[in-house]
Protein backbone atom coordinates (compact mmCIF):
# COMPACT_ATOMS: atom_id res chain seq x y z
CA UNK A 1 0.00 0.00 0.00
CA UNK A 2 1.67 3.13 -1.14
CA UNK A 3 -1.17 5.41 -1.33
CA UNK A 4 -4.91 5.64 0.28
CA UNK A 5 -7.21 7.66 -1.85
CA UNK A 6 -10.50 8.51 -0.17
CA UNK A 7 -13.84 9.64 -1.07
CA UNK A 8 -15.44 12.75 0.90
CA UNK A 9 -18.98 12.57 1.67
CA UNK A 10 -19.80 9.39 3.55
CA UNK A 11 -16.17 8.32 4.60
CA UNK A 12 -14.94 11.37 6.20
CA UNK A 13 -18.05 13.53 6.81
CA UNK A 14 -21.53 12.84 6.45
CA UNK A 15 -22.53 16.05 3.70
CA UNK A 16 -25.14 13.68 2.41
CA UNK A 17 -27.80 15.31 4.58
CA UNK A 18 -26.76 18.59 3.50
CA UNK A 19 -27.24 17.51 0.16
CA UNK A 20 -30.56 16.68 1.14
CA UNK A 21 -32.10 19.00 2.44
CA UNK A 22 -30.56 21.65 0.01
CA UNK A 23 -31.78 19.19 -3.03
CA UNK A 24 -35.45 18.86 -0.86
CA UNK A 25 -35.39 22.77 -0.75
CA UNK A 26 -35.15 23.15 -4.73
CA UNK A 27 -37.47 20.28 -5.18
CA UNK A 28 -40.16 21.67 -2.89
CA UNK A 29 -40.21 24.64 -5.00
CA UNK A 30 -40.38 22.92 -7.81
CA UNK A 31 -43.37 20.95 -6.52
CA UNK A 32 -41.51 17.50 -6.98
CA UNK A 33 -41.46 14.75 -4.38
CA UNK A 34 -38.08 14.29 -2.90
CA UNK A 35 -37.36 12.11 0.00
CA UNK A 36 -34.68 10.31 1.90
CA UNK A 37 -35.00 6.99 -0.15
CA UNK A 38 -34.64 9.14 -3.14
CA UNK A 39 -31.45 11.13 -2.07
CA UNK A 40 -29.23 7.84 -1.39
CA UNK A 41 -28.93 7.16 -5.63
CA UNK A 42 -27.72 10.75 -5.40
CA UNK A 43 -24.16 9.57 -3.43
CA UNK A 44 -21.50 10.40 -5.05
CA UNK A 45 -23.18 11.36 -8.40
CA UNK A 46 -22.23 14.84 -10.04
CA UNK A 47 -24.54 17.85 -8.94
CA UNK A 48 -25.97 18.21 -12.52
CA UNK A 49 -26.69 14.36 -13.24
CA UNK A 50 -28.00 14.49 -9.73
CA UNK A 51 -30.50 17.69 -10.71
CA UNK A 52 -30.90 15.54 -14.01
CA UNK A 53 -32.21 12.60 -11.98
CA UNK A 54 -34.66 14.70 -10.06
CA UNK A 55 -36.37 16.55 -13.02
CA UNK A 56 -36.95 12.94 -14.59
CA UNK A 57 -38.43 11.76 -11.36
CA UNK A 58 -40.62 14.98 -11.31
CA UNK A 59 -41.17 14.40 -14.99
CA UNK A 60 -40.05 17.67 -15.83
CA UNK A 61 -37.05 17.21 -17.41
CA UNK A 62 -38.69 19.01 -20.87
CA UNK A 63 -39.80 21.84 -19.26
CA UNK A 64 -36.12 23.37 -18.29
CA UNK A 65 -33.28 24.67 -21.13
CA UNK A 66 -30.08 23.79 -19.73
CA UNK A 67 -29.59 27.99 -18.84
CA UNK A 68 -32.87 27.16 -16.51
CA UNK A 69 -30.93 24.22 -15.26
CA UNK A 70 -27.48 25.70 -14.81
CA UNK A 71 -29.59 28.38 -12.54
CA UNK A 72 -31.33 25.83 -10.74
CA UNK A 73 -28.19 24.09 -10.02
CA UNK A 74 -26.63 27.72 -8.47
CA UNK A 75 -29.80 27.66 -6.58
CA UNK A 76 -29.10 24.33 -5.13
CA UNK A 77 -25.23 25.31 -4.16
CA UNK A 78 -26.06 28.94 -2.67
CA UNK A 79 -28.36 26.04 -0.04
CA UNK A 80 -25.61 23.48 0.45
CA UNK A 81 -22.60 26.53 0.89
CA UNK A 82 -24.87 28.19 3.65
CA UNK A 83 -25.12 24.57 5.66
CA UNK A 84 -21.70 24.01 5.05
CA UNK A 85 -20.37 26.82 6.44
CA UNK A 86 -21.20 25.07 9.97
CA UNK A 87 -18.68 22.14 9.29
CA UNK A 88 -15.98 22.16 12.01
CA UNK A 89 -13.12 18.84 12.91
CA UNK A 90 -16.13 18.08 15.35
CA UNK A 91 -17.88 16.92 12.18
CA UNK A 92 -15.29 14.16 11.19
CA UNK A 93 -16.86 11.19 10.88
CA UNK A 94 -15.42 8.72 13.72
CA UNK A 95 -12.46 7.23 13.47
CA UNK A 96 -11.16 9.20 10.55
CA UNK A 97 -8.76 11.63 12.55
CA UNK A 98 -7.08 8.80 13.55
CA UNK A 99 -6.90 7.34 10.47
CA UNK A 100 -5.64 9.78 9.00
CA UNK A 101 -2.56 10.23 11.76
CA UNK A 102 -1.59 6.60 11.73
CA UNK A 103 -1.62 7.06 7.53
CA UNK A 104 0.90 10.31 7.59
CA UNK A 105 3.09 8.13 10.22
CA UNK A 106 3.46 5.05 8.10
CA UNK A 107 4.23 7.54 4.62
CA UNK A 108 1.50 6.84 3.25
CA UNK A 109 0.18 9.15 0.24
CA UNK A 110 -3.03 10.64 0.67
CA UNK A 111 -5.84 12.01 -2.12
CA UNK A 112 -9.09 12.80 -2.11
CA UNK A 113 -11.83 11.97 -5.24
CA UNK A 114 -14.79 13.41 -4.26
CA UNK A 115 -17.45 14.43 -7.08
CA UNK A 116 -17.71 17.74 -5.14
CA UNK A 117 -16.79 20.87 -6.49
CA UNK A 118 -16.98 22.09 -2.86
CA UNK A 119 -14.84 19.52 -1.45
CA UNK A 120 -11.71 22.42 -0.66
CA UNK A 121 -13.89 24.38 1.26
CA UNK A 122 -14.89 21.34 3.74
CA UNK A 123 -11.46 20.07 3.52
CA UNK A 124 -10.65 23.53 5.12
CA UNK A 125 -13.74 23.59 7.55
CA UNK A 126 -12.90 19.98 8.60
CA UNK A 127 -8.73 21.06 9.17
CA UNK A 128 -7.76 18.15 7.15
CA UNK A 129 -6.41 20.24 4.19
CA UNK A 130 -2.89 19.77 5.00
CA UNK A 131 -3.18 15.82 5.10
CA UNK A 132 -3.84 15.16 1.69
CA UNK A 133 -0.96 15.19 -0.66
CA UNK A 134 -3.86 16.04 -3.92
CA UNK A 135 -7.11 16.36 -4.56
CA UNK A 136 -8.79 15.56 -7.84
CA UNK A 137 -10.70 18.52 -10.02
CA UNK A 138 -13.54 16.93 -10.64
CA UNK A 139 -14.30 20.17 -13.28
CA UNK A 140 -11.24 18.83 -15.06
CA UNK A 141 -12.46 15.08 -16.09
CA UNK A 142 -14.97 13.79 -18.50
CA UNK A 143 -16.42 11.44 -16.67
CA UNK A 144 -18.04 11.20 -13.20
CA UNK A 145 -18.23 8.07 -11.04
CA UNK A 146 -18.51 5.13 -11.96
CA UNK A 147 -16.35 5.66 -14.94
CA UNK A 148 -12.38 5.13 -13.03
CA UNK A 149 -11.08 8.30 -14.57
CA UNK A 150 -11.15 10.07 -10.97
CA UNK A 151 -9.51 7.18 -9.09
CA UNK A 152 -6.49 7.15 -11.83
CA UNK A 153 -6.18 10.46 -11.71
CA UNK A 154 -5.74 10.96 -8.19
CA UNK A 155 -3.07 8.09 -8.69
CA UNK A 156 -1.81 9.92 -11.45
CA UNK A 157 -1.71 13.21 -9.37
CA UNK A 158 0.38 10.91 -6.60
CA UNK A 159 2.59 9.10 -9.55
CA UNK A 160 1.52 5.85 -7.53
CA UNK A 161 0.75 2.78 -9.42
CA UNK A 162 -3.10 2.25 -9.34
CA UNK A 163 -2.37 -1.20 -7.89
CA UNK A 164 -0.68 0.03 -5.41
CA UNK A 165 -3.20 2.27 -4.08
CA UNK A 166 -6.50 1.88 -2.02
CA UNK A 167 -9.67 3.15 -3.03
CA UNK A 168 -11.96 3.80 0.01
CA UNK A 169 -15.90 5.01 -0.95
CA UNK A 170 -19.60 4.38 0.34
CA UNK A 171 -21.25 4.54 -3.35
CA UNK A 172 -21.93 1.56 -5.44
CA UNK A 173 -21.29 3.42 -8.20
CA UNK A 174 -17.65 4.85 -6.17
CA UNK A 175 -16.54 1.15 -5.95
CA UNK A 176 -17.27 0.63 -9.50
CA UNK A 177 -14.94 3.46 -10.42
CA UNK A 178 -12.17 1.96 -7.97
CA UNK A 179 -12.40 -1.25 -9.15
CA UNK A 180 -12.54 -0.72 -12.73
CA UNK A 181 -9.66 1.54 -11.75
CA UNK A 182 -7.81 -1.91 -10.63
CA UNK A 183 -7.28 -0.90 -7.42
CA UNK A 184 -7.97 -2.44 -3.87
CA UNK A 185 -11.66 -1.28 -3.06
CA UNK A 186 -12.69 -0.31 0.90
CA UNK A 187 -16.50 -0.18 1.56
CA UNK A 188 -18.05 1.45 4.16
CA UNK A 189 -21.74 0.57 4.54
CA UNK A 190 -23.47 -2.42 4.30
CA UNK A 191 -22.92 -6.42 2.93
CA UNK A 192 -25.60 -5.59 -0.02
CA UNK A 193 -24.90 -1.60 -1.49
CA UNK A 194 -21.17 -2.60 -0.85
CA UNK A 195 -20.86 -6.28 -2.12
CA UNK A 196 -18.87 -4.92 -5.42
CA UNK A 197 -15.80 -4.33 -2.60
CA UNK A 198 -12.93 -6.00 -2.14
CA UNK A 199 -13.31 -5.75 1.53
CA UNK A 200 -15.95 -4.16 3.37
CA UNK A 201 -16.95 -2.36 7.19
CA UNK A 202 -19.73 -0.98 8.35
CA UNK A 203 -19.00 1.93 10.37
CA UNK A 204 -15.48 4.40 9.68
CA UNK A 205 -14.65 3.51 13.13
CA UNK A 206 -13.71 0.27 11.63
CA UNK A 207 -11.12 1.39 9.35
CA UNK A 208 -7.75 1.50 10.59
CA UNK A 209 -3.79 1.19 8.63
CA UNK A 210 -3.41 -2.55 9.89
CA UNK A 211 -6.91 -3.49 8.74
CA UNK A 212 -5.87 -1.83 5.04
CA UNK A 213 -2.60 -2.75 4.51
CA UNK A 214 -3.40 -6.46 5.53
CA UNK A 215 -6.81 -6.16 3.11
CA UNK A 216 -4.60 -5.38 0.66
CA UNK A 217 -2.17 -8.18 1.44
CA UNK A 218 -4.73 -10.80 1.23
CA UNK A 219 -5.92 -9.67 -1.89
CA UNK A 220 -2.72 -9.35 -3.58
CA UNK A 221 -2.19 -12.99 -2.58
CA UNK A 222 -5.58 -14.31 -4.06
CA UNK A 223 -4.63 -12.31 -7.43
CA UNK A 224 -1.26 -14.33 -7.81
CA UNK A 225 -2.14 -17.59 -7.62
CA UNK A 226 -5.33 -16.45 -9.60
CA UNK A 227 -2.44 -15.37 -12.14
CA UNK A 228 -0.14 -18.20 -11.48
P1 LIG B 1 -21.21 19.31 -5.29
P2 LIG B 1 -18.54 12.43 -2.97
C1 LIG B 1 -20.60 13.80 -3.98
O1 LIG B 1 -19.55 13.69 -3.06
C2 LIG B 1 -21.92 13.64 -3.25
O2 LIG B 1 -22.02 12.32 -2.73
C3 LIG B 1 -23.05 13.88 -4.23
O3 LIG B 1 -24.30 13.75 -3.56
C4 LIG B 1 -22.91 15.29 -4.82
O4 LIG B 1 -23.94 15.55 -5.77
C5 LIG B 1 -21.54 15.39 -5.49
O5 LIG B 1 -20.53 15.13 -4.53
C6 LIG B 1 -21.31 16.79 -6.08
O6 LIG B 1 -21.22 17.72 -5.06
O7 LIG B 1 -22.60 19.71 -5.66
O8 LIG B 1 -20.77 19.87 -3.95
O9 LIG B 1 -20.21 19.60 -6.39
O10 LIG B 1 -19.31 11.29 -2.36
O11 LIG B 1 -18.02 12.12 -4.37
O12 LIG B 1 -17.46 12.96 -2.05
MG1 LIG C 1 -19.48 9.33 -1.02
Amino acid sequence: MKAVIFDLDGVITDTAEYHFLAWKRLADQLNISFDRDFNERLKGISRSESLDMILVHGHVSAQYSEDAKQDLMNEKNRYYQQLIQTLTPDNLLPGIRQLLSELKHQQIKLALASASRNAPTILECLKIMDDFHTIVDPETLANGKPDPEIFLTAAKQLSVSPTDCIGIEDAEAGIASIKSAGMFAVGVGNKQSMAAADLIVGETSDLSFTLLDNGMKQWREKRNKIES
